[in-house]
């Protein structure tokens, strides 16, 4: 018995699509037997229709290089691209590589399971092509076990700082190729103790083992290094990238791990942040550290992605000059067209911190000449740690489609980071994952649409926050379309309810310190993180305009502009970029304080609205689903509650205006 969920690849019972002949037969074109993937993805087709129809389909391998896909820029997807068509007699996927066989043989399963028509489907032929090359997640295991910023329950792949692999792994990685997932780094950004001996013979054999077993789903192997193993386990008294000895060091580190781990597609690196070690200890750039490694890996096929979280974290709050959101553009802009062909800059995708709301950082759009990656969370570290519901979708899409301006056309950061705009030779989206060893993986068992979500929209960015959500639940609840439409219904507007009742304006913070769950709304106030709301008693708000800290001009035009001025910058944004008075008028009509009560009192309600539509599915699915996420309901409303009231109070006292419909404020 297993001790985990199927999640999407649970293959319940259908009955649309029975009588369907073509499903059984199914040709692979493009790639034989010997090919691992493919293999892969005729079992998983074999499991899937077994379970679901009842039918046997009898897989037909064709012949390498016969497909008829063409090229059109990114190698890596070309291989992933893929075409299903229907023959007189079965269904035929064809790719250039067992990866995009796989995708195909998914695209079919997961037809059949959202129970549309196999004819209809594929009758005209498709062709799909991911949009992004790198679709990563990155998890934040320690090697003890624990899971930085870990919502779920302890990591499946550490225990003891021993690599744990087990039938859970293969599952893992079905479970993410399924969505399209092609690449995972499994250790946490934070590599210290154990963590640095990853690259040493103490892991090259498990790391081998696990690189195959990720190999075998079109998944690549990837690691946090510690910046200074040079330091750490190479007995060198540097780790200066400029430093001969270092860089001799390094080669041949680089050329032991890639043949003790041949699947290995290369590194990540959080390097000068939040305490961990960088090349700014020796003068050196940002870029100088990437490429120095870079250069290296390089002959081995790897890439390095560098983060760009780069900020100052011992401000002195009294300091109104520095600004933590200029950090990632005033660290890396100045050295863009520097950085080597094989470094990816990997960028959160708001300046500060994964806030319920944030701009898109300007980093993305203001690098013209780097290869770029967006970093997402789906790991709720400020949206609500996988208690509170948060459907991130809608926000991913938010983010996706900002318009950068940083080109004529193509200048979105979907874009940009598909490679696109600037014909950057690696590009893509990496996610903080959620995932962790719970039965159901993600803790909230509706926490399973952000990583189902994740996966889906990385591989294509077209899809619309219904869709992904609405699959989510057919595949991993019910077919019920009553069923689909409540859940669907509490999933939608779930960021936006959150984002009410916590942080107003695009403000952020207000956090609990310690955890980054609760509300404290001057938790972060008088401390050293650079994360400050700056009310008093006339306002509230961080002057990031040119009068203040100039951030706002950070954005090409004509971003900078309307960022910059209180009147054009959206409402939902103007805490972040203006200090205001609380009798500012909004574009919505209403002030700056009259918005803060409203939402916090409506999002408590429609939190209570969400709980209560989560309560009317009692019967209707599975006890174990219902039970999970109703326990988790009732924190959530006790989380809101106090969101709801501490800040509604805060700034009541703080401003002493009365609420216009005079609700009760503490
Ligand atoms: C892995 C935030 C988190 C840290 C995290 C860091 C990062 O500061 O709170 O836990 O460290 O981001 O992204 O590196």
């Amino acid at each position: 018995m297993k001790n985990y969920s199927d999640l999407w690849l649970g293959y319940k019972k259908k009955t649309h699509n029975r009588d369907c002949k073509n499903l059984n037969k199914i040709s692979f074109t493009g790639v034989d037997e010997t090919d691992a993937v493919a293999v892969n993805a005729s079992e998983e087709l074999k499991t899937g229709l077994k379970t679901m129809l009842d039918i046997e389909p009898e897989i037909v391998f064709g012949t390498p290089g016969v497909t008829g896909t063409v090229s059109n820029g990114s190698e890596i997807l070309d291989n992933e691209e893929y075409r299903i068509s229907l023959s007189d007699e079965g269904i035929v996927v064809e790719a250039k590589s067992g990866t995009g066989i796989l995708y195909g043989a998914f695209d079919i399963l997961r037809t059949v399971a959202v129970e549309k028509d196999v004819i209809e489907a594929y009758g005209k032929g498709i062709v799909v092509r991911p949009s992004n090359p790198l679709r990563m997640l990155n998890h934040w295991d320690n090697m003890n076990g624990d899971i930085e910023r870990g919502y779920s329950g302890e990591s499946f792949f550490f225990a003891d700082n021993k690599i744990v692999i087990n039938e859970r792994t293969r599952d893992y990685a079905r479970l993410i190729s399924s969505v399209g997932i092609n690449a995972v780094v499994i250790n946490n950004v934070n590599v210290k103790d154990a963590a640095s001996y990853m690259i040493t013979d103490r892991y090259y054999d498990k790391l081998a083992e696990l690189g195959e077993i990720f190999a075998g789903y079109g998944i690549r192997l990837f690691l946090s290094l510690n910046y200074a193993s040079t330091i750490e386990i190479g007995g060198l008294d540097s780790a200066d990238p400029l430093d001969e000895k270092v860089i001799a060091w390094w080669r041949t580190k680089m050329a032991e791990v890639f043949d003790r781990i041949p699947t290995l597609g290369g590194f990540l690196v959080k390097a000068d942040s939040e305490g961990r070690p960088g090349p700014f200890t020796y003068g050196r750039t940002q870029a100088d550290g990437a490429n120095m490694l870079a250069d290296i890996v390089k002959e081995y096929g790897g890439i390095i992605v560098w983060r760009c979280f780069v900020y100052n974290c011992k401000q002195d709050w009294r300091d109104r000059k520095t600004d933590r959101a200029r950090a990632g553009y005033d660290n890396f802009m100045p050295m863009d067209g520097e950085y080597h062909d094989n470094v990816i800059l990997q960028i959160k995708n708001g300046p500060m911190d994964f806030q319920i709301r944030e701009p898109v950082s300007p980093l993305i759009g203001g690098l013209k000449k780097t290869n770029q990656m967006l970093e997402v969370q789906i790991a709720q570290e400020y949206t609500g740690h996988q208690i509170d519901v948060c459907y991130l979708i809608p926000m991913f899409k938010e983010i996706l489609g900002f318009k950068t301006y940083c080109s004529e056309k193509d200048d979105s950061v979907a874009d940009i980071i598909s490679g696109k705009t600037l014909n950057s030779r690696y590009s893509g989206i990496a996610a903080v994952t959620n995932t962790g060893n719970d039965y159901n993986w993600t803790g909230n068992y509706l926490a399973g649409a952000n990583l189902y979500g994740f996966g889906r929209l990385a591989f294509d960015t077209e899809l619309t926050s219904e869709q992904i959500a609405e699959e989510f639940v057919r595949m991993t609840i019910s077919d019920d379309d009553d069923v689909v439409r409540d859940v669907m219904s509490i999933l939608l507007p779930s960021r936006a309810i959150y984002e009410k009742y916590t942080c107003p304006l695009g403000i952020g913070w207000m956090v609990q310190p310690a955890t980054h769950y609760g509300c404290s709304v001057d938790g972060y106030e008088y401390d050293r993180w650079g994360t400050y709301h700056r009310a008093d008693h006339l306002g509230i708000g961080v002057d990031r305009t040119d009068k203040g800290t100039g951030y706002a001009l950070q954005y090409n035009e004509p971003n900078a502009s309307m960022y910059n001025s209180p009147e054009k910058c959206p409402d939902e944004l103007v805490l972040f970029f203006h200090h205001l008075p609380y009798t500012h008028r909004l574009h919505s009509g209403k002030t700056v304080i009259q918005h803060i009560y409203d939402t916090h009192f409506e999002g408590y309600e429609e939190a209570k609205g969400l709980a209560g539509k989560w309560d009317a599915l009692k019967g209707r699915i599975d006890d174990e689903i219902y039970e999970n996420v109703r326990e988790r309901f009732e924190r959530q409303l006790i989380n809101a509650h106090e969101w709801c009231d501490q800040v509604n109070s805060y700034f009541y006292r703080k401003s002493g205006i009365p609420d216009e419909k005079s609700r009760t404020i503490w």
